[in-house]
This record gives C-alpha cells, sequence and structure tokens, in this order.
C-alpha cells in the first residue's frame, strides 16, 4: 500500500471500506439511533426526549428543516434526527474545570469531533487578552466586555453579527432588530453558504426567495426530479414523502454524480412491509458529472420546445415574461456539448424526456448539489425556465422545491436576519419601533471575512454556528478571525470557534430547543418555519443543562440593553419576560403573520402566504415570471485534474462530528477519505485504493491549497469527479471562488490535484 497517514494526525482515523450499500434507514438505523442516543442521554432520558419531538406539543427537531406530516406517527423522528437530539440532551458537561485543565492552544489542537464530544457548555466564559485559557465570568461582566469593544468602534460597520439556522424566530427578529438599532445591517448567515442562490434565482425569476410546494404536493406529484441532494442523510424524513408519492403513482428522477443509498431504496422503519423489503424509490438514475446540471435542463428545455404541444402555451402567455429571449438561447442547446457537460448518455436524456412529458405535475428538488457552483444562480434559474414550461408553478402536485439545511434557516430570513433587507422590511421596522435602521447592505459571509482578514471589521459576533469550520478557505478565515478585538460566540456545543478567536473571546452558553425556557411571565415556546413555509411552536421540557444558561432571546435583551441604554426606547426586558410580546411585534412588521399568537397556538401552526404557490401571482419586476436566459455553463477540467465536491457523510451535522462512519457509502472509522472513480484512479497514474494522497486545490490566484493524507476510495462517482468530506476539506475552497450574484462559496467544484504521499 502506497504511502501513510501523516503523523500526529488529529483524529485517529483509520478508515475501512466496505463499498456501498443500495438500501437506506430499515433496522440498522433504529439500533443505530439507539446506541447513539443511549451513550449520550441514558435509556430514560432517550425514551422521553425522542418521543417529544416533532409531536404536536412537543419540540421541533434540531435536525433539517423537513416538514411535519399531518398524520404524525408516534415516533415522528429519523436516524439523523435523534443524533441531533442527542447530541443536545447529552449529559456530558464542559465546566470552568474542564476550561481550566484545557488552555486554548490544547483546544486548538484537537479535532472537532473531539471538541464536540465533550458535552454541553455550562458557563460563560471569558479568554482575556493575553491569556493561555478561558475563566468563568458573569454575565454582566460578558456584556459589559462587548460593550467596551462596540463603543469602542470607529463605526457600526466595524461588527459582524452572524447568525447559524437553529435560532428561533423570536430570537432572530430581537438580533435583527438589535443590529439595526446598534447601526448595521452586517447580518452574515449561514444561508450565504447553503441556499443563498436559491433565493437569489427565485425572487429573480418567481418574486419570492422560497419553495412553492407542500408537502401534500409532493405526495400529488406525477414526477419528482431529486437534483444534487442526498435526502437518505440529510433529509431521511424525506424518504418518506417520496414513498407515498410513489404509492400514488409518481415517478422518481435523481441526478447526482453519487449512486446515494437512500434514492435508491428505502426501508420505512414505520411499517412492516417497509423494514422487509422497502420501496424502490429512483425509476431513472442520471449519474451527472459535477456542474453539468444547468447545461442538462436547457437541453431538455428544448427538447420540450421540439416537441409538439409540449408547452403549456396558455401559461406562458398569461403568467411569464422573457419567453421569447429564453426559446431563442434554449433552441442554441447541443447535444454534443450537452453531452460533454454532463457525462451522460443520449438514451438516458431521452429517458427522462419521456418522463418530463408524461408527467402532468412535476416538482424538482435540489440542495447543495445546485446551490454550491460558481453558476449556481444560473443553474436554479434553469431549473424555474423548465417548470415554467409545462405551466409547473402554482398548481397541486408541482413547483420548485428548494430542500433547507437548518431546522429554522428559512424562519431566519423570515425574521429579517438578512444583510441586504428589503426597503419594504426596513421601512415596517421604522414605522413600528421609531428609530431610522441602516439602508446601506451589510457584509455577507465571504466579505465579513475579508473585512475581518483586512482590519475593517473587529468585533464577530454569532448567534450559533461554528463559523470558522464552516467557512472556506480554513487558512485565511482563521487569520481573519485572529484579527479580530473580540469574538463572541453564544453556542450550546464547544466547537473550533471558540478556538480561533479574537484578542479577547466570550463563549456564552445558551438553552438548545429540547429545553424548558423559564421566563418572567412563566414557561415560554418560541416559533419556528420549515422548508415549505409552515410555521409552528416548539416546547423544549428536559431541564437545561445548567443553570446558569440564559436563552437566546434573553442574551440579546440583555446585550441590548446594556449597548443601546437609555438610547433604545424598545421595550427589551418586557420581551425578554414574555415572548409573546416579540410575536405581537413580529405580527406587525413581517407579512403573513398576522394574529401570530393565535395561529401559531393551534397544533400543526399555519402555512405563510406565497403569491405564486396560492394565486399564481409573481410579485416580480415585471409582475410575471421571469423566464431566464443565461448562457450555459459547466466546470472545465485541466488534464489530469479532479473537480472535487466537499459534502456530508453520514454521521456529521454540518461541523458537528457525530462518528467517524458514512454507513450508507460503506466507509467505517475515518473521515479523510477521497472517492474517486476507479477509471480515473488508473489514468492518474493508477492510484491504488487504500493509497494515501494529499490533495492540492490549484485556483486562478495561483495560492496551493491542501489538504494532507487522504485514503483514496474506489467509488462509483461520475467520471472526473471526486468527493471529500467537509470540513476537513474546507481547507482547499479559495474565499473567492463564490457563485456569481449570491456569493455562496463554490464548494462542490474545486479542481484538486491528487498527489501520492511518499
Ligand atoms: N444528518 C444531517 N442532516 C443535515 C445536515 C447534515 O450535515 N447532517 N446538514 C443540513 C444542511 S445545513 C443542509 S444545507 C442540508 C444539505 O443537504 P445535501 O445538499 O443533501 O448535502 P450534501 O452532503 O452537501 O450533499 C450534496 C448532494 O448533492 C450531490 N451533488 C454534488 N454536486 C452536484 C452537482 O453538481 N450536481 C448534482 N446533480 N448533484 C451534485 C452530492 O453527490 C450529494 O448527494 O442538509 C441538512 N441536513
Ligand atoms: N466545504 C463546505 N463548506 C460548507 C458546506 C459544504 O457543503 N461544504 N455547507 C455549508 C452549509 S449548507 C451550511 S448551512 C454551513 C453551516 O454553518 P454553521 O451553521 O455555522 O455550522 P454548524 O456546524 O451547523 O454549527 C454547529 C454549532 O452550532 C451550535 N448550536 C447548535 N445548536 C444551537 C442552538 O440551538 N443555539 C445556539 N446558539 N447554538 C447552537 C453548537 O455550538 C454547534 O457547535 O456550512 C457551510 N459550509
Ligand atoms: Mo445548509
Amino acid at each position: 500500500m502506497a504511502g501513510k497517514p501523516p503523523a500526529g494526525d488529529p483524529v485517529q482515523d483509520a478508515p475501512q471500506v466496505e463499498g456501498p450499500k443500495h438500501a437506506a434507514a430499515g433496522l440498522p438505523a433504529i439500533g443505530h439511533t439507539l446506541r447513539m442516543a443511549q451513550e449520550q442521554m441514558g435509556v430514560r432520558r432517550t425514551a422521553l426526549t425522542l418521543l417529544r419531538v416533532n409531536q404536536k406539543d412537543g419540540f421541533d427537531c434540531p435536525g433539517c428543516a423537513w416538514p411535519e406530516p399531518e398524520h404524525r406517527h408516534k415516533a415522528e423522528f429519523c436516524e439523523n434526527g435523534a443524533k441531533a437530539v442527542a447530541e443536545e440532551a447529552t449529559l456530558r458537561r464542559v465546566t470552568p474545570e474542564f476550561f481550566a485543565a484545557h488552555p486554548v492552544a490544547d483546544l486548538a489542537r484537537r479535532s472537532g469531533y473531539w471538541l464536540g464530544q465533550q458535552g454541553r457548555l455550562t458557563h460563560p466564559m471569558y479568554l482575556a487578552e493575553g491569556a493561555e485559557r478561558y475563566e468563568p465570568v458573569t454575565w454582566e461582566r460578558a456584556f459589559d466586555i462587548v460593550a467596551e469593544e462596540l463603543d469602542a468602534l470607529a463605526s457600526p460597520d466595524e461588527a459582524l453579527f452572524y447568525t447559524s439556522g437553529r435560532t428561533s424566530n423570536e430570537a432572530a427578529f430581537l438580533y435583527q432588530l438589535f443590529a439595526r438599532e446598534f447601526g448595521t445591517n452586517n447580518l452574515p448567515d449561514c444561508s450565504n453558504m447553503c441556499h443563498e442562490s436559491s433565493g437569489s434565482a427565485l425572487t429573480e425569476t418567481i418574486g419570492v426567495g422560497k419553495g412553492s410546494v407542500l408537502l401534500e404536493d409532493l405526495h400529488k406529484a406525477d414526477l419528482i426530479i431529486v437534483a444534487g441532494q442526498n435526502p437518505g442523510t440529510n433529509h431521511p424524513r424525506m424518504l418518506s414523502a417520496l414513498e407515498k408519492a410513489k404509492a400514488g403513482g409518481a415517478r422518481i428522477i435523481t441526478v447526482n454524480p453519487l449512486p446515494e443509498a437512500g434514492m435508491e431504496r428505502f426501508k420505512n422503519p414505520q411499517t412492516p412491509q417497509g423494514m422487509l423489503k422497502g420501496t424502490a424509490l429512483t425509476d431513472l438514475f442520471l449519474q451527472i458529472r459535477l456542474g453539468g446540471d444547468q447545461a442538462l435542463f436547457r437541453l431538455l428545455n428544448k427538447l420540450i420546445l421540439d416537441a409538439d404541444g409540449a408547452m403549456d402555451e396558455e401559461f406562458v402567455r398569461e403568467h411569464t415574461h422573457g419567453y421569447e429571449e429564453f426559446a431563442a438561447a434554449a433552441r442554441a442547446a447541443d447535444w454534443d456539448e450537452t453531452l460533454a457537460a454532463t457525462g451522460l448518455e443520449r438514451s438516458r436524456i431521452e429517458e427522462a424526456l419521456a418522463m418530463v412529458l408524461a408527467s402532468k405535475r412535476t416538482v424538482v428538488c435540489w440542495a447543495m448539489g445546485l446551490t454550491q457552483h460558481k453558476h449556481a444562480v444560473p443553474t436554479i434559474r434553469e431549473v424555474v425556465n423548465f417548470l415554467l414550461l409545462r405551466g409547473n408553478i402554482g398548481r397541486p402536485g408541482a413547483g420548485v422545491c428548494p430542500v433547507r439545511g437548518h431546522s429554522n434557516v428559512q424562519g431566519d430570513r423570515t425574521m429579517g436576519i438578512f444583510e441586504r433587507p428589503a426597503p419594504a422590511f426596513l421601512n415596517a421596522l421604522e414605522r413600528e419601533f421609531g428609530f431610522a435602521p441602516p439602508r446601506e447592505h451589510g457584509l455577507d459571509v465571504v466579505r465579513a471575512i475579508r473585512a475581518m482578514r483586512d482590519g475593517d471589521a473587529k468585533v464577530f459576533f454569532a448567534m450559533g454556528g461554528n463559523f470558522v469550520s464552516a467557512s472556506p478557505d480554513t487558512e485565511v478565515t482563521e487569520a481573519a478571525m485572529r484579527r479580530a478585538r473580540l469574538t463572541v460566540h453564544v453556542s450550546t456545543k464547544l466547537n473550533r470557534s471558540h478556538a480561533v478567536t479574537g484578542a479577547r473571546a466570550l463563549i456564552l452558553p445558551t438553552l438548545g430547543r429540547t429545553e424548558r425556557d423559564l421566563q418572567g411571565s412563566g414557561e415560554q415556546f418560541v416559533a419556528v418555519e420549515d422548508s415549505m413555509g409552515m410555521v409552528h411552536a416548539s416546547r423544549g421540557r428536559l431541564e437545561p443543562a445548567s443553570r446558569h444558561l440564559l436563552s437566546e432571546p434573553a442574551i440579546v435583551s440583555r446585550l441590548a440593553r446594556r449597548v443601546l441604554g437609555e438610547k433604545s426606547v424598545t421595550p427589551w426586558e418586557e420581551f425578554e419576560k414574555d415572548y409573546a410580546t416579540i410575536r405581537d411585534r413580529i405580527a406587525r412588521v413581517v407579512p403573513g403573520f398576522d394574529d401570530f399568537n393565535a395561529r401559531v397556538a393551534r397544533p400543526g401552526g399555519f402555512a405563510l402566504p406565497h403569491a405564486p404557490r396560492d394565486e399564481r401571482r409573481f410579485p416580480t419586476a415585471t409582475g410575471k415570471a421571469n423566464f431566464t436566459a443565461a448562457p450555459v455553463e459547466y466546470p472545465e477540467l485541466p488534464d489530469g485534474r479532479l473537480l472535487l465536491q466537499t459534502l456530508r457523510s453520514h454521521d456529521q451535522y454540518n461541523t458537528t462530528i457525530y462518528g467517524l462512519d458514512d454507513r450508507y457509502r460503506g466507509i467505517r472509522n475515518g473521515r479523510r477519505v477521497v472517492l474517486v472513480n476507479p477509471a480515473d484512479a488508473r489514468e492518474l497514474g493508477g492510484l491504488a485504493d487504500g493509497a494515501y494522497v494529499d490533495l492540492v486545490s490549484e485556483w486562478q490566484d495561483g495560492v496551493e491549497r491542501r489538504a494532507l493524507g487522504f485514503r483514496v476510495v474506489h467509488y462509483p462517482t461520475a467520471r472526473g469527479c471526486a468527493a471529500a468530506y467537509y470540513p476537513e476539506t474546507n481547507v482547499l475552497v479559495p474565499l473567492d471562488a463564490t457563485a456569481d450574484t449570491s456569493n455562496t462559496p463554490a464548494s462542490k467544484s474545486v479542481v484538486v490535484r491528487l498527489e501520492a504521499r511518499p
């Protein structure tokens, strides 16, 4: 076996490879779930907690943003939701004694996996300038420190207020309100790295930056195309919806460079038949090259135009704009170019076309496989063109379905967590709260990193998340963070962002979704919005991990009082005491939330209005749904190189690593692997399965970015494409390699060469 992993590898990483599985869930999933949950929580707590997930009087699963069905099972959670719950409800604790025993330099040497395994944070902790260790600090002193550094800034725009997508609607609303009262729109969020491309493309084309289907639409569809998404791991409950759709006669096309087990066969653990045999989900698998999707949809659009009577002429006439220009571009689509861009065979595309033409109700679902490319926005616009052509928006069983990641990432945006807020939103804030919000656009994630790197931003405040590990270009990002005056993290668990800090740093421990939230007016609940625009309540029941925790709304409220002082006429104290008073304000500021308190109290919550879905009204600049006609793009691959996508294993939630296995892909006990097509491995000088290589990313800035010591795994991915896990490979993603328009890091198309290790 050639080469060896580098010495001193922070993870005890020794991958074993068994080859990909062809079905997801089933009995092993249940066993796995219970084992992981019991390790963290013990038997009793496991039973009590898991039965509350996604029930009408329970808490919203902190896993993904997939919606809850109307008729819920007793166990309405999935393997990976259970892992997310166990991770939060763990009995392990990170106490002041822990920080005394582990200087920051020691924490910085540990793997993300190790850090997360230490348990829940229990006390506010402070790292003084020049100090080696975090020390406990009172909440009052912590807020004083933030206020000191914010007061010292030359402009409010030197502060950054990041948000990850677990934050409740109430906390998010208060947080953006505070940032804007303080005077900045610098509200970067995880969406900037995630579905920003979807938001950009959809806002421009249909006028609403969100999906247009409800769960029942999926059930009613004739055809569902799942492109660039791995629901078996990342949205397991979606498989039940696909199964139900198939039972109703739907067909499924999967577009992916990897054969993902969940899309092949689903063994529903909630039904006896499911456990035994399972349902084959995918009818047609298009094993596309990374970044080939725009070309594929463009050609399908041409073929639809060429087929007699295939287009919905009435819809196109009545409801769309820009058809002529689009049609001219689509007619120019070329078979040969498409086959080269996609790596697909002609017959496969013809099969897909036949399924498309046979369907009266088509839904396209997608996630990071479409959003994290340089040409992500035109790719998603092409998907919209495809749906518009046959009138597949704004009727039952059809529409766009960007499947969101974090459980409340969509709600956070609705609440105004956005660096480029709409004027109407700011006007509403101004009317309601009587201050003049800043109007200039703020910084997104990539621009925020540049600002810290260049010394233009000095205070970094994070409401959740793990900015250092989630962001691209790890070395650049870490150096940028270290230049800040103060970094502050409101967190539930320890992560790398606590170890790579500004001159001063604070960790502010907070309640998780699963925990009881007691305030002045009694027990509180919060609201969240799922991927399909359903808003509902979430109520935690567990005793908080420590009595020193504050809720996120309480943290924002106290921080605002300390920083804004007398200047603010906002009733921050009242907000902290009674979250219903926050919801009253949301109702008056955010469209669709009228009577919020009454409606969110109903079991199951309520649906936000969506003009294209509900009334085929398109609130765009033209007042119609816009066809677009961008040139077709796809990644160029120099000789001897591979195109690397950075993706999730089955045992992780973004930067939180639950374990070292990726069961469906047949990889165990290690994460430093690179999946390569055997034919490519042969051409690249005969890289054997099991050989160790360094990944070197090549970008136009001439800088060589390296990730050391990856085990080559021969894997049936599309030709020319490779895959390796995020966040270990973020070091390879150049900060400036982003999507046009949305500025999302292009983490699914990194040009790399593989260097054999000596
Ligand atoms: N258990 C678990 N659940 C999660 C998460 C988690 O980490 N763990 N993360 C949450 C978050 S924040 C998000 S955003 C979602 C992410 O959900 P996904 O988008 O499913 O996550 P990824 O692992 O990035 O997988 C990308 C998928 O797209 C495919 N793909 C990559 N590039 C291309 C391409 O160019 N074209 C096509 N057609 N396919 C491509 C990959 O092979 C892979 O199957 O999941 C959410 N849910
Ligand atoms: N290379 C590459 N990079 C990527 C991606 C990729 O596919 N490839 N995906 C991108 C995507 S889609 C996303 S969404 C981002 C994710 O970026 P982030 O959202 O920043 O990262 P997470 O790993 O989800 O954050 C985990 C941390 O959140 C904290 N946390 C958990 N629950 C709570 C809570 O209830 N409240 C608070 N305050 N804190 C909590 C814990 O401390 C935990 O350590 O990463 C992006 N980065
Ligand atoms: Mo995400």
